[in-house]
């Protein structure tokens, strides 16, 4: 027998325990080790077998390390099948997380019990496959076609409680999975319990599929893990047991094959890499009790409140004692809603907003402070006299951070006796929810600086990317160019409507149009602005359409209007119709004859134009990896989780077409496609981002 399971006969019970941390993978050791186990338990005469896991977890599913690698026997559901086919009575005692494979193995068993912390579910379709060890053919049979099609394709996880409820377990005790599971078995042999196979239970009543696919498809917004999925749901309606599993196998093989599945994996194992960087290797972070926050608009509110939430005191500066209330009133909406979503009861409310944050006007009150961020206005000079005061005020070692989302963080740091200690902390808003953290390190940030950037991000629940000192970061640098390319799509013909649809179709959570309306037209006039009056290249094409939407007053969805027209209680917005005249001005006044964009060529130059800024970004080391931006912009800016991140879809369609495209461009606009060095350089070496990322492990 393998290592990776431990074969133990104690009386009539074998007992099979898992062991192959961290997560005990079902991988090709721990498939045979299960496998032989049962034959030996068969051989040396037990009546009942205990799969259980030692560590963290019951297996926590298939190991997607071996995904795109020849599959080898046993395969998983071969393996499933061959527990349930056992004379033995085989009992799975679930603890951890009981996900994919590892549930599919308890369902292939014949009797589940769980701890009450366990917690379970079939997530595949989250890594672009679906249930392939008979998942889709057992739940159904066990909990009804409904029920399993909503953790089918939702993916989500399901504590005992309900799945004691739904049937999927028998019972829940607490003690050690082994205990329990043993004193389980006993008991079932002693009551004279039968085998329980759900192969053997009837089909299920079947509900409309078809429709069910389209929904489920709209839904993802063309992911397709999640409708495939409901066709297995189908089979096992529609086809006796043997043959449902071997559908489910072909569906399950065709989603392995997709490009999807490719970018739904790179995106789990990028958002763990991102915080796995060589300089904070033992590197201990400095210790987090109490946190300041300068400013309390709707961003220092945000981060306020994330900060309560996961544990932090907060103390909140704020200009006058008027506005220090105005502040207090957005973080206590916030927290309203994290209590009426049930995150939080209202004992914690009444704590968290009364002892666990403070008040104040006076920058005294941050002396005792770990970490202090400011959100204040962006501006160069606003920011300086802060950091001036905070150097002035805080106590030794403290971390000073700016939330700035472009500006130079070494001229910031430059302003105090303690540049070691500043860093940037770009939150997105609003900063209780969105999920990204941008750690911005500057020439003389201390690496245990950083590393208290890490742990902060990792206490408030974010995903946390290392960049570097430039216009923008990593992200919203690159988004300043795709927009671009879309500025300039639209004069040449292209209206934002199309676009935003176009993008839409792609993936993308939003359009870029709907994105401006939504974070505020303000915000880019102010941008243009600045950098007209730093003295735009004479070879920049410029325009004034936007310009003219928020003379007008119109800001977007704050102000009712922008590119599309808001009615209150409406979700979205319709094309405001003064959009397109403004357009067709400038077109007019630049001496543009409109061209006719496919969505196809849309798609193409937008995608180009963030492949050819990313490349940059990492050539420059303002990101240290390909997958540091790719989670930058799945996590900040609505990139399809399933196309993996801008670069890895890059590498999936094709460096050398790409930059063919974009040389073909350069030819009408040598000034906004210049090829990325680094990308010129990855085609001309037959390689690809990802190979960076390998190359950077
Ligand atoms: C499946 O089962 C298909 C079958 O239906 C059919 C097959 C035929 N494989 O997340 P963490 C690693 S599909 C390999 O940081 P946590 C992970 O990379 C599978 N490795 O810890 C990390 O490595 P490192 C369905 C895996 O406590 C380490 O374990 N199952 C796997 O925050 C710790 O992970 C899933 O999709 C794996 N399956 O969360 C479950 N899982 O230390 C995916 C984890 O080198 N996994 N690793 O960075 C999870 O959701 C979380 O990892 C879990 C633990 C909740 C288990």
């Amino acid at each position: 027998m393998t290592d990776a399971i431990g074969y133990e006969l104690l009386g009539d019970i074998a007992v099979l325990t898992a062991q192959n941390p961290p997560v005990n993978a079902l991988g090709y050791d721990v498939r045979t080790g299960l496998w032989e186990g049962i034959e030996r338990a068969e051989k040396d005469g037990a009546r009942a077998v205990l799969i259980y896991g030692d560590g963290a977890t019951f297996f926590a599913g298939a190991d997607i390390k071996e995904f795109g690698k020849p599959p080898k026997e046993p395969y998983l559901p071969d393996l499933c099948t061959r527990i349930e086919a056992s004379p033995l009575i085989v009992v799975s005692s679930m603890h951890g997380t009981a996900l994919g494979g590892g549930l599919e193995i308890a369902l292939g068993s014949h009797y589940r019990i769980a701890v009450p912390s366990a917690r379970m579910g079939l997530p595949e379709v989250l890594i672009g496959v679906m249930p392939g060890a008979g998942g889709t053919q057992r739940l159904p049979r066990l909990i009804g076609v409904e029920r399993s099609l909503d953790i089918i394709t939702s993916g989500r996880q399901i504590g005992a409680r309900e799945a004691l409820d739904l049937g999927i377990i028998d019972r829940i005790e607490d003690g050690a999975p082994r205990d329990i599971g043993l004193a389980y078995a006993r008991e079932l042999l002693d009551s004279g319990a039968a085998r329980r196979a759900i192969s053997e239970m009837p089909a299920p009543e079947p509900v409309d599929f078809d429709a069910t696919y389209e929904a489920v498809l709209k839904k993802g917004r063309g992911q397709l893990s999640p409708a495939v999925a409901v066709r297995g749901v189908q089979a096992a309606c529609e086809l006796p047991f043997a043959e449902g599993m071997k559908r489910e196998r072909e569906l399950f093989m065709e989603l392995m094959a997709t490009d999807q599945r490719q970018g739904l994996i790179h995106a789990f194992f990028a958002e763990r890499a991102v915080g796995k960087l060589p300089e904070l290797e033992g590197v201990d972070p400095r210790p987090l009790a109490e946190l300041g926050v300068i400013g309390g608009g709707t961003m220092g509110a945000g981060i306020a409140t994330a900060a309560l939430l996961s544990g932090l005191g907060v103390i909140m500066l704020e200009m006058s004692a008027e506005a220090a209330q105005a502040a207090r009133g957005r973080i206590e909406g916030n927290l309203q809603g994290a209590l009426k979503r049930g995150k939080i009861d209202q004992a914690k409310f009444d704590h968290l907003t009364g002892t666990a944050l403070r008040l104040s006007t006076d920058y005294d009150a941050l002396k005792n402070a770990d970490l202090v961020i400011e959100a204040v206005f962006e501006d160069m000079e606003v920011k300086k006299q802060v950091f001036g005061k905070l150097d002035a005020v805080c106590k030794p070692g403290a971390v000073l951070a700016t939330n700035t989302s472009y500006l130079d963080v070494n001229e910031i740091a430059a302003i105090t006796a303690r540049p070691a200690d500043v860093i940037g902390l770009h939150f997105f808003s609003p900063a209780h929810v969105m999920k990204l953290l941008e750690i911005v390190v500057a020439d003389k940030t201390a690496p245990d600086v950083v590393a208290t950037g890490f742990a902060l991000g990792k206490r408030l629940g974010k995903v946390s990317v290392r960049a570097g000192v430039c216009d923008g970061f990593i992200g919203n640098r690159i988004l300043a160019t795709y927009r671009t390319a879309a500025d300039h799509m639209i004069l040449d013909g292209a209206s934002p409507f199309q676009i935003d649809k176009a993008l839409t179709d792609f993936g993308f959570a939003m359009g870029p149009y709907a994105v401006a309306d939504l974070a505020g037209l303000d915000i880019g006039w102010a941008t243009r602005k600045r950098k007209r009056a730093a003295g735009l290249d004479p070879r920049a094409r410029d325009f004034t359409y936007a310009d003219k939407l928020c003379e007008a007053g119109n800001f977007g969805q704050k102000t009712g209007k922008g590119y599309y027209v808001y009615e209150k209680g409406k979700r979205g917005g319709t094309p405001n119709p003064e959009v397109m005249p403004l357009i067709e001005a400038d077109r007019a006044a630049q001496g543009i004859t409109p061209r006719d964009f496919t969505d196809d060529e849309i798609v193409r130059r937008y995608m180009a134009a963030m492949v050819n800024e990313a490349a940059r970004v990492v050539g420059e080391g303002i990101a240290k990896r390909p997958l540091d931006v790719d989670v930058t912009l799945l996590y900040g800016y609505g990139f399809p989780r399933y196309r993996g991140g801008p670069l890895k879809w890059a590498d999936m369609t094709g460096l050398k077409g790409l930059l063919d495209d974009i040389r073909s461009w350069a030819a009408l606009d040598d000034y906004f496609w210049q090829p990325a060095p680094l990308l010129e350089q990855l085609v001309a070496d037959g390689r690809t981002f990802d190979d960076l990322n390998k190359d950077a492990k």
